[in-house]
């Protein structure tokens, strides 16, 4: 069984699954496709139509949306399970990975963290109207996620989910904004999930190195 991994360096959804893939110490090659470069090879669309990162190649079945990526990995390779099979549970699990495909990635990767820290990295102009509508976004998802992990069924550093997985990149690349470290402090509960899952080896293991951090 050969898996292949196409991803981008600083894609937070690559690192979702590289997260997983390491989690389940699988073997894996990996390609690098920059999906923003104008010269990205035009063969990469046979594997994902939309030109985006990642795509998952097993064998001859080709994947992408990392949702079902992450899914498709567990059930390769079932130990450690991250899908609970409480009812209760794994809808707050399925919540959780749209809030974040829906208002976290698009608000606070895309806007906060691309505007507020990532086109610095790179001496390249950010946007500060952007930067400002994303932290406009940040207390409706914040409070969203708060009350889930409030409630305890997921997000509880007790039993490690797919939504652990997910929101984790995501929560780092927020983080690394001053103004992301501010306002996660008036969020108690998902702080504390915070401060233990940062601590996940996959996830510092995968941190992409920017080049003035
Ligand atoms: N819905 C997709 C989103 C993937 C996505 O947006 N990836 C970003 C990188 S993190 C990308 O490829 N962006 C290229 C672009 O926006 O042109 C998924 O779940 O995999």
């Amino acid at each position: 069984m050969t898996l292949i991994l196409h991803g981008f360096q600083f894609s937070v959804y690559t690192r979702i699954v590289k997260v997983i893939l390491a989690e389940k110490a699988a073997t894996y090659q990996y390609t690098e496709v920059n999906p923003f470069a104008a010269d990205m090879p035009l063969s990469y669309l046979d594997l994902h139509p939309f030109r985006r990162v990642p795509c998952l190649k097993h064998d001859g079945f080709i994947l992408f949306e990392t949702s079902a990526i992450s899914r498709y990995i567990n059930s390769l390779f079932p130990d450690p399970d991250f899908v609970l099979q409480d009812g209760k549970a794994l809808a707050r699990m399925e919540q959780v990975l749209s809030i974040i495909d829906s208002y976290f990635y698009p608000h606070l990767v895309r806007q906060v963290f691309s505007h507020g820290y990532f086109l610095k990295q790179f001496n390249e102009a950010a946007d500060p109207e952007e930067l400002a509508a994303g932290l406009a976004a940040a207390p409706s998802i914040l409070n969203s996620l708060e009350k889930i992990a409030d409630e305890g069924l997921i997000l509880n550093g007790a039993s490690s989910t797919l939504a652990d997985l997910h929101l984790g990149p995501m929560m780092d690349y927020f983080m690394m904004t001053d103004e992301g470290k501010k306002m996660l402090k008036e969020y108690p509960a998902l702080s504390g999930w915070w401060d233990n899952e940062q601590k996940r080896p996959s996830l510092i293991e995968s941190r992409p190195e920017f080049p003035q951090s």
